[in-house]
């Protein structure tokens, strides 16, 4: 097929890559549904996806993977700019030269056997000024598919870059060449975990992912570009680009605010951004589950949008009860990687609600029988569905100008010492805030010990891409340059708290809207509440209580435990030395004013 683009510089990238890759042929993508369904067809051909049965998942299809393909694969993955330092502490840097050098090697003839798929891609809508144009080489038609689902592909970015746009070049493939006439014969295409790269060129604005099909790793547009080179361009351009979802909030009067929310993976954000409140009279409806691009605008308020256009969510766990929206979403055209496989062709997973209807195919293709001691689905298994099929989807999740923001939430798994909520006094007290956000571990879980807080700032310690020291200095001076009295309120969320015996105190799920009520008042300047050492509270009168927690129970939530909060202040000092003299001076003393606050209670 000729080109169907007039960029000289997306022509000659083109053809560079295929000369150094040199696949059997190149196809332009335009993101119809035909081509999709092409896709599909040749991946069902080739044994890689099993077709879900129509009359109950129509449009729906199975993958399974390597066993060594099941996630992003950090240790894997660079931050390749010219100073070592720039990188920071938290990513793996590599030089740009030199690893350049070692992947072009494995790029050398990695496609052979195999076509070049050119994806041209929007992050965010077409034509608005806060989106991005990527375009993606990959040569896997599972990566085209995922692309459709949470991109905007197609012609319509084609004619931008006629114009002469700029993009994002993102270069991906599984690293798995072909010998003449053979296929893949059902064997999901990856490279072992040591040719592994995703890498990032910041300073080129530059993406080079080599050997795995798996969607953080492949998916170029989402982790690799929403999160790691926005975040550098955004502290160039002066904005913000998070690991955050955005939700719309309704109040009985009919009032509608919206929210940004960061929490480390694994702490139910799907689930949060797809909420159905227990509480009468409010609505919560979805903009975006995973990542918010975000800007002041000229009368100084900030605004969101949700750059993607499907959900890439962890499937089990998802249940009706969890999230029935969620359920709804991935009724229909969906791509399903890694789950369990019923006799009647439909999925199953761990926590889906109910019990496998008798015997499974496992995630590896082995048959699975109910007690079997390994888990059906892989733990990570996903689902990509459209945005579009949330039954709770707001109808301005599309609008160019973005959603104002009118309260930034931060949260992580802490069954002690971290109250229910609680809010910032100020915007730096918020970054403080979001700066120490962690979830704490089992031993189990990983080699450490029972308790420990693993650290994960703003969510972003996988996705900035430099230095977090210099990700805190850009969040202080983004707000120390805004009318204070416009900028969103900062809060510190906690659903996970547990009492002395385990207990869980708070049910969490729908129950989180009474949380979001508070917030919502206090945005309008509405609900009460009491200074304390760590920020403003509400009283237990300020939250109406579920049924299952006591008046106790909600006092425990909604106190400040003195001797947790100085073990806290001592354990956000060690966290806080990792960042040496980037750090900036307005965070350490925010953590000696909170030391000195909690010393007088
Ligand atoms: C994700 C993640 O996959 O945060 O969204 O790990
Ligand atoms: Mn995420």
């Amino acid at each position: 097929m000729s080109a169907p683009s007039r960029n000289q510089k997306l022509l000659a990238w083109v053809d560079e890559v295929a000369q150094m890759t040199r696949p059997d042929r190149i196809e332009w993508c335009n993101g119809s549904p035909d081509e999709l369904d092409r896709m599909f067809d040749l991946m069902v051909d080739e044994g890689l996806a099993t077709m879900l049965n129509p009359s109950k998942r129509p449009g729906c299809y199975l993958f399974r993977s390597d066993p060594s393909d099941v996630a992003r694969v950090e240790n894997r993955t660079y931050i390749a700019c010219r100073n070592r330092e720039d990188a920071g502490p938290s990513n793996n840097w590599a030089d740009p030269a030199e690893l350049k050098a070692t992947m072009r090697e494995l790029y050398d003839g990695c496609m052979v056997g195999r076509t070049m798929y050119v994806i041209p891609f929007t992050m965010g809508p077409l034509g608005s000024d806060i989106s991005r144009i990527g375009v993606e080489l990959t040569d896997s038609p599972y990566v085209v598919a995922n692309m459709h689902i949470m991109t905007r592909v197609g012609n319509g970015v084609i004619k931008l870059l006629d114009d002469q746009a700029d993009f994002i070049p993102c270069l991906h493939s599984v690293g798995k060449p072909l010998a003449a006439g053979a296929s893949d014969e059902g064997t999901w295409p990856c490279a072992p975990l040591e040719d592994k790269f995703i890498s990032h060129f910041p300073e080129e604005r530059l993406i080079w992912s080599y050997g795995s099909g798996y969607g953080g790793n492949a998916l170029l547009g989402k982790k690799c570009l929403a999160l790691r080179i926005a975040s550098v361009a955004a502290r160039d351009e002066g904005w913000l680009a998070e690991h955050m979802l955005i939700l719309k909030i309704t109040c009985p009067e009919g009032k509608h605010r919206y929210v940004a929310a960061a929490f480390p993976s694994a702490c139910g954000k799907t689930n949060l951004a797809m909420l159905i409140p227990t509480l009468p009279g409010w609505t919560v409806e979805t903009i975006g589950d995973d990542i918010a691009w975000m800007r002041f605008d000229e009368e100084g308020y900030l605004h969101a949008i949700n750059p993607e256009t499907g959900f890439f969510g962890v499937a089990p766990g998802t249940s009706q009860e969890s999230n029935p929206n969620a359920m709804t979403s991935i009724q229909r055209n969906t791509i399903f990687t890694n789950v369990a496989l019923t006799e009647d062709q439909d999925i199953w997973w761990e926590g889906i609600g109910y019990d496998p209807p008798g015997e499974l195919i496992d995630w590896q293709g082995r048959v699975w029988h109910d007690g079997s001691r390994e888990p059906a689905a892989h733990p990570n298994a996903r689902f990509t569905a459209p945005a579009t099929q949330c039954p709770a989807l707001a109808p301005e999740w599309r609008d160019p100008r973005g959603v104002r923001i009118s309260a930034i939430l931060f949260g992580g798994r802490r069954p002690s010492t971290v109250p229910l909520v609680h809010e910032a006094f100020d915007w730096n007290h918020g970054v403080f805030m979001g700066s120490s956000v962690g979830s704490e571990v089992t031993a189990a879980a990983l080699d450490l010990q029972a308790g420990t807080v693993r650290r994960d700032p703003m969510a972003m310690l996988p996705f900035c891409g430099y230095h977090m020291g210099d990700y805190f200095r850009h969040w202080i001076e983004t707000g120390a340059r805004q009318d204070p009295a416009k900028l969103p309120k900062i809060f510190y969320v906690n659903w996970f708290r547990k009492d002395a015996s385990g207990r869980w105190l708070w049910p969490g799920y729908g129950e989180n809207s009474r949380v979001l009520a508070w917030i919502f008042r206090r945005c309008e300047g509405k609900a009460a509440a009491r200074e304390t050492a760590i920020g403003y509270m509400p009283d237990a009168a300020g939250i109406e209580a579920p049924a299952g927690v006591s008046d106790a129970d909600l006092q425990e939530l909604l106190t400040v435990d003195k001797a947790g909060w100085l073990r806290e202040v001592a354990s956000i000092r060690e966290h806080y030395a990792t960042f040496g003299e980037r750090l900036p001076a307005e965070l350490q003393q925010q953590l000696d004013a909170l030391e000195q606050r909690l010393l007088q209670l």
